[in-house]
């Protein structure tokens, strides 16, 4: 049989079949002890046009995991709206211990989240947006999970039918096909590399060397832990389009994503943390 059929024909559902097979895997992770002790999160939010979505996301994430939270970063920079800032500002004079307003160094979505992550104080940091697409009333489950000393819990999209309510259809193909490839990739049985709402201990985000400073640095957030060893879970949760405001993620970026993977596949380990000294 000509190389070309047997692929499509025979390898390829083989492949596809092998990195679903244990999808559930992923979830079964959680077998540690949940200790009773609040944790002190550090919640990451960055801001360009989001109003009621920005107030939603702090007034859930405080009224379901107060005891939790220890400080919510709003990461803001030159084109965050006027009426963005106005809520911030409001957020803070309401919670003016827990919540810190703050502009950002470093270009771009991922430049403010890697600014975050230095500025972060807590022993865990949860990064989500503030447009609603990451659901606040997920957040409450990420800590959970993470009280049973797991290295990074991640939400999946991928868990339910209504995982995905208002997603193009063509990125919906293209991002499933996209999952596939990063578990064969990665040898990894996660099912959502590319949603950026995780939560991880502060070792994970402080000791690692992060380069990327647009939309692919959710996708380095997961892989650079996973090439280094950490433990990751995944819980579910549901992505709704945003109702406000506009994404800031252009479709031609959703083809970066690939470069990146590859990239961080091949990079020897020791060149992705900050400290040489660390042994992971
Ligand atoms: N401070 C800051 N916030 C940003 C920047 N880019 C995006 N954001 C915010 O980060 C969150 C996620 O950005 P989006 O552009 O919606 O990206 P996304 O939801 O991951 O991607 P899509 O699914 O393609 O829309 C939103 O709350 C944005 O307002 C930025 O350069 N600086
Ligand atoms: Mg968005």
């Amino acid at each position: 049989m000509p190389t070309p059929v047997l692929w499509v024909g025979i390898y390829l559902p083989i492949l596809v079949n092998d990195a679903f097979a244990d999808m559930s895997d992923a979830h079964r992770q959680l077998d540690g002890e949940a200790s009773q002790a609040p944790l002190a999160v550090s919640v990451v939010l960055p801001v360009m046009d989001e109003t009621d979505s920005l107030r939603q996301t702090v007034e859930v994430l405080l009224a379901e995991n107060s005891n939790d939270i220890s400080e919510i970063l709003i990461v803001v920079c030159g084109k965050t709206t006027q009426p963005s800032m106005a809520v911030a500002e409001g957020l803070r004079a309401r919670w003016p211990d827990l919540i810190r307003v703050r502009s950002q160094q470093r270009p771009f979505l991922g430049g403010a989240m890697r600014d975050a992550f230095e500025w972060s104080s807590g022993s865990h940091v949860l990064m989500m947006a503030s447009d609603l697409e990451t659901e606040p009333r997920s957040a409450k489950d990420l800590i959970a999970a993470a009280r049973r000393n797991i290295d990074i819990v991640t939400a999946t999209r991928w868990s339910s039918q209504d995982g995905f309510q208002g997603y193009d259809p063509l990125k919906y193909t293209l991002n499933w096909i996209f999952q596939i490839l990063l578990r064969l990739l990665y040898r990894s049985k996660l099912s959502d590399f590319t949603f950026g709402f995780r939560i991880f201990r502060a070792r994970w985000v402080k000791d690692v060397q992060w380069t990327e400073l647009r939309h692919p640095f959710l996708l380095e957030t997961i892989l650079k832990p996973l090439r280094l060893g950490a433990q990751v879970m995944e819980i579910p949760t549901t992505w709704k389009a945003r109702v406000e405001g506009e994404s800031h993620n252009p479709f031609s970026q959703n083809f970066v994503y690939l470069r990146t993977a590859l990239k961080i596949r091949f990079t020897p380990k020791e060149k992705m943390l900050r400290n040489k000294g660390l042994s992971y």
